[in-house]
């Protein structure tokens, strides 16, 4: 059945109807999970012609598309909404005053999971952490399955009938829809700024995030930052991170009388930082999250510090892309909020700092209402020229000059990464610029110019790479 589905043929099919809100990699596996359960299931997506329509089961007839049906959703037993889409779409929204229950791929998973579940989100650092922790449990033997919002949809674990042990990414949308999580273990590794377009305000941010807390058997915390901490449930058993050195049974940094810094759990040092891939303070804080997660799993500590020192890190997360001339070039294009640019540019300005080295840094994209005048003391302190590109370049600069942009930072607007090249070359001529390294940490999504930060950071590294051959 298509499009032209008739309503009378809806009604008396209404009754257990299970819509599916888009039809993304979450909305196909939400359909084809629930069409193998038995249920009666709806496909509902604004594309004309999603592009996975032809990988539904052929069991799944109501395909509505070219726009959300609100008659259709009227008709749901329950809706299975994709985290892409806003809860406040016209649709969605009249559904749920209807009383229609809307939940999201992760609730029924939740529903059908019989192994324990490490939870993860954050602002930053979800997909480090959760591959770190899911490589501990291989490493540990363990039969592990890694999903959610890190790019594998979570009902497709359920396919493992051998899965031990589940670790899930979570981001705010699949959360903000959840009702009993029930993790065994789970955190909220961070909170700064971000998506507050979907959520209108850090409040509706924190509320969504902190739903992972839900029925959870235990948790780690974020001693630097109080908005990880659980608000209810506080007498739950819990770990704790942070840069100090740690209480007993908590994880910290010892630094000793060399100056040598090590992650420490009490006033065990158990690897100093030197021996670590991934580089700047807040990866040894994600080090940290990723130990206090594997222990309370029961991963033991010498596979998981071995996992440690083999792990090289993610793609596009400050990762090294070549040096060109003297100077060092970055890729953060996964920095998409103004927390992941702060951490970039203190944990690479601090490494040229001892040096007289100077960043440029290239900032801009989608600004999701953020406010950017927070980074300003960050690029006062480690930046010397500053590239802007994107479509809320504009505004970004207005937020840094009414915060006190320093005058010693001289601001570009290039519209384009292309155009921010050709302002590299002109300004790193002179020594007078002291730049020493090249960070692409953009604190913004890349949807305005590209279709994600993969193609952002891919683009980068290509210019990167063209400058070389010049
Ligand atoms: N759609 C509509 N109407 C809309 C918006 C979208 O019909 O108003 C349709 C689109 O036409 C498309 C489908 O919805 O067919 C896309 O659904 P989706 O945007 O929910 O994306 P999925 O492919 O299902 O991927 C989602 C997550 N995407 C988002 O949250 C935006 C993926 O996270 C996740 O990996 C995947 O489920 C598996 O769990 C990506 C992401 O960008 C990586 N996440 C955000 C982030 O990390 O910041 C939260
Ligand atoms: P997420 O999945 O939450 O987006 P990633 O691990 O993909 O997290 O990292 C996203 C961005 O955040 C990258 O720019 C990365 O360098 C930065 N980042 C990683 N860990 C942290 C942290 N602990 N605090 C702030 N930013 C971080």
């Amino acid at each position: 059945m298509t499009a032209n589905l008739a309503t009378e043929t809806l009604l008396h099919r209404g009754n257990g109807l299970q819509v599916v809100v888009g039809l993304g990699q979450s909305g196909l596996s939400v359909a084809s999970y629930l069409a193998k359960q038995g249920y009666q299931v709806a496909v509902t997506d604004t594309q004309v012609m999603p592009t996975l329509a032809d990988q539904l089961p052929a069991a799944i007839e109501i395909r509505q598309f070219g726009g959300i049906d609100a008659e259709l959703l009227q008709q749901a037993a329950r809706i299975i909404i994709s985290p892409g889409i806003s809860l406040n779409t016209d649709a969605v929204a009249a559904a749920r005053q209807a009383n229609i229950p809307v939940v999201s791929d992760i609730q029924l998973f939740c529903e059908a999971c019989t192994v324990p579940i490490v939870a993860i989100t954050g602002s930053n650092a979800k997909s480090t952490v959760t591959t770190l922790v899911g490589q501990m449990a291989v490493d540990a033997g363990v039969n592990v399955g890694v999903g959610g919002n890190i790019g594998v949809p979570a009902l497709t674990l359920l396919e493992n009938t051998d899965m031990e042990l589940a670790v899930l990414e979570l981001s705010s949308f699949q959360l903000e829809t959840v009702t009993n999580l029930n993790a065994k273990i789970a955190t909220v590794l961070n909170m700064s700024p971000d998506h507050l377009d979907r959520h209108g305000d850090m409040l509706g941010y924190h509320q969504a995030k902190h739903r992972i807390f839900q029925g959870a058997k235990s948790v780690v915390i974020n001693r630097e930052d109080a908005l990880t901490r659980p608000l209810v449930a506080d007498n739950l058993p819990r770990v704790s991170t942070g840069i100090h050195a740690p209480d007993k049974g908590q994880y910290g940094l010892i630094i000793d009388t060399e100056g040598q810094t090590y992650i420490a759990r009490g006033t065990e040092r158990l690897l100093s930082a030197d021996k670590l891939l991934i580089k700047g303070r807040h990866n040894l804080l994600n080090a940290q999250a990723a130990l206090a997660l594997g222990e309370l799993a029961g991963l033991p500590l010498d596979s998981m510090l071995d996992t440690l020192q083999q792990f090289t890190g993610l793609d596009h997360r400050c990762q090294y892309v070549a040096n060109v001339d003297g100077i060092d070039y970055f890729n953060d294009s996964k920095g998409t909020n103004i927390g992941s640019t702060m951490a970039a540019i203190e944990g690479l300005g601090a490494v040229y700092a001892p040096k007289d080295g100077k960043l440029l840094l290239i900032l801009g994209g989608q600004g999701k209402a953020q406010a950017f005048g927070e980074l300003t003391p960050f690029i006062n302190r480690y930046v010397s020229q500053l590239l802007l590109i994107g479509e809320d370049a504009q505004q970004i600069e207005q937020h840094l000059r009414a915060a006190k942009l320093s005058g010693d930072v001289a601001l570009h607007q290039c519209q384009t990464l292309e155009a921010a090249f050709d302002t590299i070359q002109q300004v790193t001529v002179s020594s007078l610029s002291q730049v020493q390294a090249v960070l692409l940490s953009p604190a913004c999504a890349s949807f305005d110019q590209y279709s994600g930060y993969a193609a952002r950071g891919e683009h980068f590294s290509q210019l990167v790479n063209q400058l070389g051959t010049i």
